[in-house]
């Protein structure tokens, strides 16, 4: 048996773990994380693209921002297109100048484990059979299994990152636990293209056949997804039946259409919401995907991530710094009204964006109603523009 001491154990190496991993060594505060998965696998899966201004300053503030400075695509709106027409929402314009930056989720999974790296504090990939216990005492324990070896760290506080599947939260007796819960009647398929992106802006689009997405990850690769069933078969869908749905959904007056190109990866994701109350239990503090998950039509899910574990690493400075606990006792009130907002913009957007298989027509008619009225109204426009930059990190 391996016993570690440390100040804060982290589960998860997400987004979320990584970056408070970061932010609590710039305070001084010592750190173990560990990861159930291989570090490539880490690194190599396709996730979220959108970074909202606060999270950009946080890592450029943070001296982890060089590389997102130099290749990150900076976005000043986005495009809603809907009966064969495009239509741009102007972030800087209606938002003070606040804008959007494409850079891929395990881009800032890669800077931060350089970071991590030259700290020299630890992080462990492939660990097994994770178990957090002893978060209602002053001396939570984490053991694991590492090449074989049985592994404990004592410390002072858990953070449990460990994303939607995780341990930590299932580890919380059901009876302290409120859990907030919404299943969406479907799914997108996602592709990573090599192919040059076709406009300079996102663009999603409501089609009779439903909701379309095109982004992008560099000048050379393109991002799309189409919605389909929670449970689509991605054995049903040949890269050129693909194409073909992508662009009858892009279908523009204006002749635009996604470029074509090799599909490098595809797949499927179903779409929930969920939000579990309270985000703290003893010593056991939950952060990003553990604690929360929206449906990505409002590219929020890593920034609110990077929200969470922003305001935990300065509840727990004040504690080791100032001896206070009063911010960690209000972290969990102090993430919920992010993570609810973001929620409402979330459920919002995917209620606009998809067809619903109700047959009746009526939702359609009124989604595109509410369409034009988003991009006639400025004070609609506004107030979409507002959400998607998202609110400053407090
Ligand atoms: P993660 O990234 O899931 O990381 C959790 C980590 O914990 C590990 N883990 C464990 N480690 C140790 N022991 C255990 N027992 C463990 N169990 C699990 C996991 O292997 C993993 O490495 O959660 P984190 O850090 O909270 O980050 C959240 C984000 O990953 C997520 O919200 C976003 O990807 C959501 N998302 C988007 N967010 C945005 O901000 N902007 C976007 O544009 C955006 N687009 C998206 C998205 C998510 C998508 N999918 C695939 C769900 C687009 C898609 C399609
Ligand atoms: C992405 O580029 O992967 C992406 C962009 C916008 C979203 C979700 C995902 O709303």
């Amino acid at each position: 048996m391996t016993r570690i001491r440390t100040q804060v154990g982290i589960v998860g190496a997400g987004p979320a773990g990584l970056f408070l991993g970061h932010l609590l060594h710039l305070e001084g505060i010592d750190s173990i994380i560990i990861e159930n998965r291989a570090r490539e696998y880490v690194i190599e899966r396709v996730r979220a693209g959108v970074l909202e201004q606060g999270t950009v300053d946080l890592m450029i503030e943070t001296g982890v921002g060089e590389r997102l400075r130099r290749e990150g695509m900076r976005h000043g709106g986005v495009q809603l297109a809907f009966q064969g027409r495009r239509h741009r929402i102007d972030f800087e314009e209606l938002t003070g100048g606040r804008s959007i930056t494409i850079y891929g989720q395990n881009e800032v999974v890669k800077d931060l484990i350089a970071a991590r790296c030259v700290t020299e504090r630890p992080l462990y990939y492939d660990v097994e059979d994770v178990a957090v216990t002893d978060f209602d005492t002053p001396k939570p324990l984490i053991r694991f299994r590492l090449t074989g070896k049985e592994h404990e760290i004592r410390c002072d506080f858990v953070a449990g990152c460990d994303g939607s599947h995780g341990v930590c939260r299932p580890g919380i007796p059901a009876s302290r636990l409120c859990v907030y819960e919404r299943e969406y009647p479907f799914g997108w398929l996602g592709i990573l293209a090599r192919a040059a992106p076709s406009s300079d802006e996102l663009v999603y689009a409501l089609h009779e056949r439903g909701f379309a997405l095109f982004s992008m990850r560099s000048p050379t690769v393109t991002r799309l997804y189409l919605q389909c069933a929670p449970d689509e078969d991605l054995g049903r869908w040949s890269d050129e039946a693909i194409w073909a749905e992508l662009m009858e959904r892009f279908n523009m007056s204006d002749g635009w259409r996604p470029n074509r190109g090799e599909i490098a990866q595809k797949s499927v994701t179903g779409m929930r919401s969920v939000v579990v109350e309270p985000m703290r239990h003893g010593r056991l503090f939950l952060a990003g995907d553990a604690a929360h998950i929206v449906p990505p039509t409002g590219a929020k899910g890593m920034n609110l991530a990077v929200a969470d574990v922003r305001i935990l690493s300065r509840a727990l400075a004040q504690y080791y710094q100032q001896g206070r606990g009063d911010l960690l006792e209000t972290y969990s009130d102090r993430c919920l009204l992010r993570v609810w907002r973001a929620q409402r913009f979330s459920w919002w957007m995917t209620s606009m964006l998809h067809r619903s298989r109700d047959g009746s027509g009526f939702d359609y008619r009124r989604q595109i109603a509410e369409l034009d009225y988003v991009i006639t109204s400025r004070a609609a426009m506004t107030s979409l523009a507002e959400s998607y930059v998202g609110m400053a990190l407090g």
